[in-house]
């Protein structure tokens, strides 16, 4: 079915044209002639771009007008990935962009492929703050997401020899074409220097200062009914080049000023789980939260006077406790330089904040030395402890040791809840455990405060866009609108039951496979065969989420394949993506042995077609959604209460991946949803997992009881996979017998017999259409509009101004 153009049923593909040659000539400079890729994708983007500003316009001018409230969703991290499909898509456009650029002879997906990924973020947490954006756009929910314009966004993965190798990512060495500079909107963020008395009130005289000055982004929404802004934020100096010194030869001094700025902007901490004691990340989280704030206040005070009134007009969310210094800076900017009493400031930005925890892994809890807190933010330390002297009063029942700053430390979980009227977790599970373990006094100290949020994704990017066969599929069966509506999905029910369709859905499934498998002979040079099942597990490298597990389990699989090789197996691709964090060894080995396995498995006669283990370098967004779609096995096999929610296992289950999982995070509520006969679940709960430690043999018990893991530890310690250095992953081997605090040894055992269940499953094609397109029909519980609402109407009381 063609897409219509939502705005302007007039515009065809010659309209269209024009606009693309226009831009090519007058934007871009160039003509036909000697226009490459990359100025015909240029000149496509301010085409579909300039259809954008009318939305935009409109919804700013509406929210004004209306004086609606407006979100305000504070991030250091937007992983937003490509922009220009998902916008055409959004308005409707794709159909006639592609007519256009045919006409002058260029393929379109040539164009979106030659496109950056903007990579502004780790992991979950900076996609979902994406997948928000694009829901607040498509549900008319008035919304602000502020973030950092990183220069150089999570470095580009390479291997050498396996090995993880990070470069830097330039997405800004092209120009990007969706953004506007608002060099009139710049604040100046202090840091460090001293608070002096004037007039009987503190003020605080920064040591150092910069410039932030905002980058403008819209985010349109389903239809182009309503657009967002995005507003990044970059750094300047704040003072003048020092020529004086230049004259003198003093180049290094006269360029400090510069230096801050530039060094602020430049890199993203590469690293989504734990905490460096940084000084720079600390300034980056004042940058964001002060610049932010000081928009919020200066947009308000146009057309309002008192602040008292602010938590009517906006809500603002902390993504995790990175802008969790907004609470000491709102108070600070509504007393020092408004002043409003301490008392009322606090009130005011208790109303105003809610924080979303993310993880409840204690290395990612941020907690920065007094030291280190006061040096750089002075003013906002003796805030910060009068914040907790008046919550101390405020509850007298508060047990001595909870409070924000504790042996010497500025403890940011603490502060982010205490200053916040919502606080949520990302799952059901997640949730009950931030009340019972991570703030199980403050909890109690402020029944109701702490409530649920299960996460959500984007149907438009994730199921629209990323699966055109089954999107194709899904509107000729139930019609068009499920986009926007997805618990439609529940309509395919009854035709899954219909022979036909299954066959459909199976040949959508097949298409995508096909296409993944020529991506992957491109890439890597392998060939896998599209009939076999694909089984993939991509996501940030930890231990936590088991990846080690996994290449455990298919040296298993090898091994007994071997054994038997012309037994009727079922063919596996087995596919592996993702990064590890720098600075995180032993991810970075578990990366260096699934390519030695690889390289080994995959160049093994005996099992030939019947197994292959890929790894292609530099996951990002743009690679999850050619991979998605060709997925049968959605790998979540995280140790139970480690994953907060997980949102690829969401993206997954829509493009009909059943999933293999652990009662952990999201996957309890898929489990639900979708019913255990679709589902491939094994392992551990997270209270068994918690018994199972207090065992300190308990990986060298489940090793002795299982021969298939003792014979793959053993292969591994004698060197089979890495012959020319025997014991290179005797460190890693000992670990998984005497430190496996994640229990792979412990859950191996059902794992590995729940692959062989998936096998079987497999096998039996009718068997497994239906469990696939069961779990597309029910997965619209996890559309992130879903998840908007909940938090428009819970945590931040705004309205579609649709
Ligand atoms: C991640 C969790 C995921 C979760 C996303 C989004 C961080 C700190 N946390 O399980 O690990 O899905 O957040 O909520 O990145």
């Amino acid at each position: 079915m063609l897409d219509r153009p939502v705005n302007d049923l007039s515009l065809t593909p010659n309209v269209l044209k024009a606009d693309i040659l226009r831009h090519l000539t007058f934007t871009i400079g160039k003509d036909t002639a000697s226009a490459g890729a990359y100025d015909w994708r240029m000149a496509l983007c301010y085409t579909i771009r300039d259809r954008i500003m009318e939305p935009w316009f409109a919804s700013t001018r509406r929210t004004w007008a209306e004086d609606h409230k407006r979100v305000c969703y504070l991030s250091m991290e937007f992983l937003i990935g490509r922009i220009l499909e998902d916008a055409t898509i959004n308005l409707g456009l794709y159909d006639i962009a592609a007519e256009a650029m045919a006409d002058v002879g260029q393929d379109i997906h040539d164009l979106i492929e030659d496109e950056p990924d903007a990579a502004l973020g780790n992991g979950g947490l900076g996609r979902l703050a994406a997948c928000f954006m694009e829901s607040m756009a498509t549900l008319g929910c008035p919304a602000y997401g502020y973030g950092i314009r990183y220069e150089h966004g999570l470095f580009r993965q390479r291997f050498e020899g396996g090995r993880q190798v990070e470069t830097p990512e330039d997405w800004l060495n092209q120009t990007h074409p969706w953004e506007f500079a608002r060099p009139e909107s710049a604040y100046t963020i202090g840091f460090k220097g001293e608070v002096a008395i004037r007039d009987g009130r503190e003020v605080w005289l920064p040591g150092e200062t910069v410039t932030a000055q905002a980058h403008d982004t819209p985010v349109v929404g389903w239809h182009g009914k309503w657009a967002n802004t995005l507003r990044l934020w970059g750094a300047r100096a704040t003072t003048q080049f020092d020529l004086e010194r230049f004259n003198r030869g003093d180049y290094a001094a006269a360029a400090e000023p510069e230096t801050l700025a530039r060094t602020l902007c430049r890199v993203l901490y590469p690293d989504d789980t734990t905490y460096q004691g940084k000084e720079l990340r600390l300034k980056q989280e004042f940058f964001l939260t002060s610049a932010a704030l000081q928009d919020i206040l200066r947009r308000f005070l146009t057309d309002h006077s008192d602040l008292r009134a602010l938590p009517k007009h906006v809500a603002i969310q902390m993504n995790d406790t990175h802008p969790a210094i907004a609470g000491p800076e709102l108070i600070r900017l509504l007393t020092d330089e408004h002043g409003m009493a301490f008392d009322e400031a606090l009130g005011v930005a208790r109303a105003c904040l809610g924080y979303t925890n993310h993880t409840l892994l204690p290395e990612a809890l941020e907690r920065w030395a007094t030291f280190t807190f006061g040096n750089v933010l002075p003013r906002h330390m003796q805030i910060v402890e009068r914040i907790d002297s008046w919550h101390r009063r405020a509850y007298p029942n508060r047990p001595h040791f909870v409070g924000i700053v504790k042996h010497q430390e500025v403890r940011m979980g603490e502060l982010a809840f205490i200053m916040s009227h919502k606080v949520n977790g990302v799952s059901a599970l997640h949730t009950d455990l931030v009340k019972q373990t991570l703030f199980p006094e403050l909890n109690s100290l402020h029944p109701g405060r702490i409530v649920n949020q299960t996460n959500g994704v984007t149907p438009r990017r994730w199921l629209k866009m990323a699966n055109r066969p089954l999107a194709g599929l899904i509107t000729d069966t139930i019609g068009a609108g499920w986009e926007a509506d997805l618990d439609r999905l529940r309509e395919l029910e009854p035709h899954i039951e219909d022979a036909g369709f299954r066959k459909i859905f199976g040949a959508a499934k097949r298409e995508n496979k096909v296409e993944l498998s020529n991506w992957i002979r491109a890439e890597l040079d392998v060939s896998v065969s599209p009939d076999a099942l694909f089984d993939v597990q991509i996501k940030r490298i930890h231990e936590y989420k088991r990846q080690l597990m996994n290449i455990l389990e298919t040296i298993a699989h090898w091994h007994k394949v071997r054994s038997d090789p012309t037994a009727n197996w079922v063919p596996r691709v087995k596919i592996f993506g993702g990064k590890a964090a720098p600075g995180y060894a032993v991810a970075k080995e578990i990366i260096r042995l699934i390519n030695d396995v690889g390289q080994v498995i995959n160049n093994d006669p005996l099992t030939g077609d019947l197994l292959k283990v890929l790894y292609p370098a530099n996951y990002n967004v743009s690679m999850a959604e050619r991979m998605i779609p060709a997925a049968d096995l959605s790998e979540q096999i995280s140790t139970a209460g480690k994953e907060a929610s997980g949102t690829g296992n969401m993206k997954f289950m829509m493009n009909g991946a059943p999933t293999i999982g652990t009662l952990d995070g999201a996957n309890v509520e898929i489990l639900q949803e979708v019913g255990a006969e679709n589902f491939f679940l094994f392992g551990m709960t997270n209270e068994q997992a918690m018994k199972r430690r207090e065992d300190p043999d308990q990986s060298k018990k489940a090793i002795e009881a299982s021969q298939p893991l003792k014979d793959v530890l053993q292969m591994i310690a004698e060197g089979r996979f890495s012959p020319e250095e025997p014991d290179r992953y005797h460190a890693l081997v000992h670990r998984v017998w005497h430190h496996d605090y994640f229990l792979v040894a412990a859950d191996f055992d059902a794992y590995h017999a729940a692959q062989g269940e998936v096998d079987r499953a497999y096998a039996d094609r009718d068997r497994w259409l239906r469990m696939a397109a069961m779990n597309t029909a029910r997965s619209g519980f996890f559309s992130s509009d879903r998840t908007i609402k909940s938090y428009m109407s819970e945590v931040w009381s705004v309205t579609s101004a649709l």
